[in-house]
């Protein structure tokens, strides 16, 4: 289960390091974020630009099947780039939690259901409400459902 396309792996080392070992282990290694012990999902994107196969760990925020990925990027003052690449291609996109990948569709969340799913958010991983009072941004969040 993949993305057809040339994969280039992050250029942030402790990421790359990361998607590879999850990947090697199917999800029995490298599945949380470092010392936190909090689970991670790992999300496959095509680049907008370059095609290419690009891959990130996400914190895990899952409920009834669904899964919510926060594009937080830790509070920094601009959106991560995966996000741009989500908007632009929001049905190539794999997500993986445990030993089997999964397509999924993803849509951005704004209003009540934004508010409700952020509380998912903030539940699981409790420092994104701290990214979120960091940056003058909204964190945008988007839903992951599967299409198998
Ligand atoms: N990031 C989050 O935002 N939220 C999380 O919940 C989260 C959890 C997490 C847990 C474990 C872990 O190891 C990492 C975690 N991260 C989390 C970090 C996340 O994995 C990303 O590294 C982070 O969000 C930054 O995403 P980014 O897409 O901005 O990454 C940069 C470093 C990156 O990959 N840049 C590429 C590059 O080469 O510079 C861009 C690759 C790309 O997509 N290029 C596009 C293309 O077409 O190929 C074009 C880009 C353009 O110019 O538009």
């Amino acid at each position: 289960m993949g993305l057809d396309g040339e994969y280039a792996p992050s250029p942030a080392q402790w990421v790359r390091d990361q998607v590879a070992e999850y990947e090697e282990s199917g999800g029995q290694r490298a599945n949380t974020l470092r010392d936190t012990g909090l689970p991670v999902v790992i999300v496959t994107t095509r680049g907008n630009k370059t095609g290419k196969i690009r891959k990130m760990a996400l914190m895990r925020v899952e409920h009834d099947g669904q899964y919510l990925l926060v594009a937080s990027k830790g509070g920094a003052p601009t959106n991560p780039v995966w996000y741009y690449n989500l908007k632009a291609d929001p049905t190539s996109v794999i997500l993986q939690d445990g030993p089997e990948p999964f397509p999924v569709e993803v849509r951005e969340l704004d209003g009540s259901e934004r508010a409700e799913w952020w509380k998912r958010a903030v539940a699981a991983f409790p420092p994104y409400a701290e990214y979120q009072r960091r940056t003058a941004r909204q964190i945008p969040i988007l839903l992951a459902t599967r299409r198998d």
